[in-house]
């Protein structure tokens, strides 16, 4: 047995739930990782992620040197490169001096609509919080996003609308109180696996009845009382039938309805053609399963909704989030100890970053950018001069990509983001980023998106800084450093400041004072001045378990559960939705649904999984194909197929396995040597503006062995 030379206390870096970890380092290197039992998130539990999957610090392909591409690179004729060879070591003086240069004169020429920046919910939020804060106080652009574009926006934009406020109301593990509990759109054992695991306790130790309405068998359907199968994209007439049901059968809770909602009245009537009948015919669900889950859920004492991307990522995302929203105004399940509307965040920090402003549309605490008192407060606070910041909305993740022309985005700076992964049709995605003028790439990884850039910032992982972070269930926690920075690598938020001090300098108005931090700690004393979120939060308070925001004042204990006594909006408003297909509906072409998603091993993009040990527990893709679909096309289990849709084409094997639906195939999003992305719809909600990638239409035909994509063509990639 090794004994550690010290053991750092610290927060998971991958997924939201945001377990405890225990970093023991020997001769400083991390060599094994353990969780506090006493930890209120995990009780010492952790996914194999969080236990192994921390050795993408120590791959030979992490960049730790500054870079600039020797070939100069031309808009529209951009190209990846992945190759030591094409890339030029430099000093961190000439690659921030470089950055400077370049931006500055862009923005000098263009004005601040040719400048974006891509924010990171794998950062922490004092480096969120500085990026959005150099962009918008320097550049006076408010083109700034992250990936919650892609992820949670039909939530966030649906709970705005009905409650003004898009956080997950309750604690996660409240599950265990609850007496019943609705999980749709979401896969918790793979992807918030120890929340899964609360879960499954709530079940099997304390008797609470878990409805599942996912078109997969994911493995909580063996948990569950009842499992509805819906076809994709088929939410609201599901969630509108069991509304209708509550309502015809008298469970409406009406003292809850009366004294904390609005538009009652109208909304039940734009129920009456959604009887279960109808929404069988569109779903596929037995019509007594959506009764029996209304009578189920509306019975409860206690009901809880967790919800995920299958509910998120669809062009009426928006409309399906508020169709829930509706079945917890209808039964009054909002407000109390273990019930509410919980979206379960994905990123480790999606909701910090969220929280920091890394949004068009608002400030830090989500003060929207439009409003005048709001620019004010931020002036004041930034040190720039009144009316110098921009009240106008900035373009999202999606459209900033899609503005990257002449006369629209010239400059783009993405920390720890990659589009050429994760966003939809690659192919189109190609051709928007080799339109841009100045690409900057700040991460750990030359990824996909980065292979564009001109000029490299090697980024510390999370285990060489200090910072915080918060989960799912508004918990902010210490990030602690465990370990000296790898090479030249250095954390974010000191490139950040370094950087703004350069740019300052030469837009010609030095003001150095707001950029000169010697901790995060003092960033985040700084963003606590406006956003009262966190206004009582500061490192000291986090020391052991972290507090859930909102803190108002420095001796708030945190708040488990929001809206007891009233919403934001004061009320809560019931939006009626009616139904509105997916937008590239299956047809003799193309007979199958593609719905994408994640596996347990992997994350996004895969720049941290696959270069850690987990790559060898799930090395290569595959496309889950129900048995009966394999029977009638001919299939076989382990099969090289090509599937293709309206936009490309890649060739994977096939899995045969009843957790697929039969008519519905699904692929995960994280390998590039067959990427998902480059078959997905970049439809988009339109009030959301996220992508549809749970919903295309594809086809699937018998291809070679030898037309399988080389299994190394990810690990031959940028050999450093
Ligand atoms: N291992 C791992 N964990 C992760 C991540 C990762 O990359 N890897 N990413 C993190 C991130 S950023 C996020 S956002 C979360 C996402 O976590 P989840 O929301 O669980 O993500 P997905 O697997 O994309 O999709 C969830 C479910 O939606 C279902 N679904 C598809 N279409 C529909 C539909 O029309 N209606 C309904 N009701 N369901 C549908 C799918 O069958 C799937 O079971 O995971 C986080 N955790
Ligand atoms: N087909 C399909 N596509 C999807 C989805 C889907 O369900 N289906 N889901 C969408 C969702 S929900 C999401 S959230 C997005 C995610 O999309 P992205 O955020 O683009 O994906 P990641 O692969 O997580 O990219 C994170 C990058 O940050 C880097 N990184 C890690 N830590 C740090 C750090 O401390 N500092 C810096 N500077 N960099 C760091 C990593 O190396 C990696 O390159 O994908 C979306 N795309
Ligand atoms: S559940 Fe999430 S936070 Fe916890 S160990 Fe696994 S990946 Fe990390
Ligand atoms: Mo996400």
């Amino acid at each position: 047995m090794i004994t550690p030379d010290r053991t750092v206390s610290t927060t998971c870096p991958y997924c939201g739930v945001g377990c405890n970890l225990q970093l023991h380092v020997k001769d400083e290197l991390i060599y094994r990782v353990t969780s506090d039992f006493d930890h209120p998130v995990n009780q010492g539990n952790l996914c194999v992620k969080g236990r192994f999957g921390y050795d993408f610090i120590y791959s030979n392909k992490r960049v730790t040197t500054p870079l600039i591409r020797k070939q100069a690179q031309a808009a529209g004729a951009r190209t990846q490169a992945f190759d030591r060879s094409e890339w030029r070591e430099v000093s961190w003086d000439e690659a921030l001096e470089y950055t400077t240069d370049r931006l500055v004169e862009i923005y000098k020429r263009d004005g601040e609509h040719a400048m974006a920046v891509y924010c990171c919910a794998k950062a922490t939020n004092e480096d969120n919080y500085l990026l959005q804060k150099i962009y918008r106080a320097l550049f006076r652009t408010n083109n700034v996003d992250h990936c919650t574009r892609l992820c949670h926006a039909g939530s966030v934009t649906a709970l705005l609308k009905s409650i003004n406020s898009a956080a997950m109301s309750n604690t996660a593990a409240e599950v265990i109180d609850s007496d019943c509990f609705i999980i749709t759109g979401s896969n918790p054992s793979e992807n918030h696996p120890i929340i899964g695991l609360q879960m499954k306790a709530a079940v099997e130790k304390y008797g609470s009845k878990l409805i599942v309405i996912d078109p997969r068998k994911i493995e909580m359907c063996d948990f569950a009382a009842l499992w509805l199968p819906l076809k994709p994209g088929t939410n609201v007439p599901v969630f509108n039938a069991m509304a209708h049901v509550i309502v015809n059968e008298g469970l409406v809770n009406r003292e809850f309805v009366e004294a904390r909602t609005t538009g009652y009245a109208d909304y039940v009537k734009t129920l009456d053609k959604f009887t279960p009948g109808y929404a069988e015919e569109i779903s596929g669900v037995d019509r007594n399963l959506i009764i029996d889950a209304a009578r189920m859920y509306a019975r409860a004492q206690r009901g809880m909704i967790f919800w995920g991307m299958g509910i998120s990522q669809l062009s009426h995302g928006t409309a399906s989030s508020l169709g829930l929203i509706h079945l917890a105004f209808l039964t009054g399940h909002v407000g109390r100890k273990a019930t509410g509307l919980n979206p379960l965040r994905g990123q480790n920090n999606v909701q910090g970053a969220s929280d920091m402003g890394a949004m068009p549309f608002f400030y830090p605490g989500y003060q929207w950018v439009d409003d005048e008192k709001n620019a004010q407060n931020w002036e004041q606070l930034w040190n720039v001069e009144p009316g110098g910041l921009n009240r106008k909305r900035g373009l999202t993740t999606t459209e900033i990509l899609t503005h990257a022309h002449p006369g629209g985005v010239r400059a783009l700076h993405i920390m720890g983001e990659n589009p050429m992964m994760t966003e939809p049709n690659l192919n189109e995605t190609r051709k928007h980023m080799q339109q841009l003028e100045f690409l900057v790439a700040q991460d750990l990884f030359i990824n996909e998106s980065g292979a564009f850039a001109d000029v490299f910032l090697p980024a510390t992982s999370w285990a060489e800084k200090e910072g915080t972070v918060t989960n799912t269930d508004r918990r902010v926690q210490r990030v602690r450093q465990a370990i000296a920075p790898r090479g030249q690598s250095r954390p974010d938020w000191e490139i950040l400041c370094d950087l703004a001090q350069r740019i300052e300098a030469r837009l010609g108005r030095p003001n150095s004072a707001i950029w000169n931090y010697d901790s995060p700690a003092q960033i985040m004393a700084e963003f606590g001045k406006l956003d009262s979120n966190y206004t009582g939060i500061t490192y000291e308070r986090l020391e052991r378990h972290g507090l859930q925001t909102p803190v108002p004042h420095a001796t708030h204990p945190g708040t488990p559960f929001l809206f007891a006594k009233d919403f934001p909006s004061g009320r809560g408003k019931f939006i009626p939705v009616d139904y509105v297909p997916i937008m590239e509906p299956p047809d003799e072409e193309y007979p199958f649904i593609l719905t994408t998603g994640r596996v347990l091993e992997h994350w996004h993009g895969g720049s941290m999984t696959r270069n850690s040990a987990l790559n060898e527990i799930y090395p290569s893709p595959v496309v889950e194909i129900h048995p009966v679909d394999a029977t009638w096309a001919n299939f076989t289990d382990g099969q090289p197929v090509r599937v293709s849709s309206r936009r490309g084409a890649i060739v994977l094997r096939t899995r045969v396995t009843e957790k697929a639906r039969a008519g519905v195939v699904f692929m995960s999003m994280h390998f590039a040597e067959a990427a998902a992305n480059l078959l997905t719809n970049d439809a988009l909600d339109p009030q959301a503006k996220i992508p549809e990638y749970k919903a295309c239409a594809v086809k699937i035909e018998p291809a070679a062995e030898a037309d399988l994509p080389h299994p190394e063509i990810r690990t031959e990639r940028g050999r450093w």
